[in-house]
């Protein structure tokens, strides 16, 4: 590990003009104080959701004048970055599989495509909001309790453990699995129109590794493909190890703007 995580100030900056021990997210949510009665209740119907479909919603998470902040901070990035079209695999490290002995049509040979940019964690400034909200212990005690309390931490790469995706008017990221167990998606800036996130959740399991499904999906079928509506600001936390997902082409010219946060459980994967 390049960059020693928690080793930032897990108070909010002053400059940024935020409460001292509010940092960074709405109110209402009480992120600062776990286990209080507010905090508790939106933990429980996250974990209601995420069970339910592999996915939860946290509407409004950041306060306004963080995520104006973060929209500035990640703004920058758009000059800085240029898109080009990657073929991608579904599986990691998304290179198509060379083995012989598959079928030529079998998912894990399928060669599909991604032309968004990414902004590596370790080019993300020092005094990022990013960082700042990533490294904070308290994100990811409410992360964990989110998921069920499966002692997750932040992912421990200097390249991705926190990560900006941005997608210009038509960029897109095709069907793939994470490598990670999970993935908190901060919505900063919403396109226009497009840039979907959609996914199947819980597609594959250890010792089902559902080729046929899989299969289906990348051919179209998009009849188990759930499609989350969320806008900027909002907060997704999602299981992208065992659900496929992508998100589609953006339209209009609002480049759509996510910063994407990995966590790990204790227990290595083993796929
Ligand atoms: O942009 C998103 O909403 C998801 C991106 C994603 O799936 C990834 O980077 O692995
Ligand atoms: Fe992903």
């Amino acid at each position: 590990m390049d960059i020693p995580l928690h080793s930032f100030p897990t108070t909010r900056i002053s400059s940024h003009g935020a409460d001292k021990n509010f940092p960074l997210t709405t109110d209402v949510y009480k992120l600062d104080r776990p286990y209080s009665p507010p905090w508790m209740k939106v933990v429980s119907r996250a974990k209601e959701q995420f069970l339910a479909t592999g996915c939860a919603l946290i509407t409004n998470f950041l306060r306004e004048e963080i995520l104006n902040e973060l929209r500035r901070e990640t703004l920058r990035f758009e000059k800085k970055t240029c898109s080009s079209k990657i073929p991608f695999s579904p599986y990691p490290p998304y290179i198509p599989s060379i083995d012989q002995t598959l079928p030529q049509d079998h998912p894990e040979k399928h060669i599909g495509q991604r032309s968004n940019r990414f902004v590596p964690y370790d080019e993300l400034p020092q005094r990022s909001l990013l960082r700042e909200l990533y490294e904070w212990d308290k994100m990811t005690i409410f992360v964990n309790a989110c998921l069920g309390c499966k002692q997750i931490t932040p992912l421990e790469s200097s390249q991705s453990a926190c990560v900006l995706s941005l997608q210009a008017e038509g960029e897109s990221m095709d069907w793939h699995f994470d490598g990670h167990q999970y993935t908190v998606t901060l919505l900063i800036q919403a396109p226009l129109m497009g840039g979907e996130f959609e996914y199947v959740p819980f597609i594959r399991s250890p010792g089902a590794p559902n080729f046929s499904g899989i299969k289906a999906v990348l051919d179209g079928n998009v009849q188990k493909v759930i499609r989350m509506p969320f806008s900027s600001g909002d907060l997704v936390i999602f299981e992208g190890h065992n659900s496929l997902h992508r998100t589609t082409a953006t339209r209009g010219p609002i480049w759509r703007q996510v910063a994407l946060l990995s966590y790990v459980d204790n227990t290595s994967l083993s796929y």
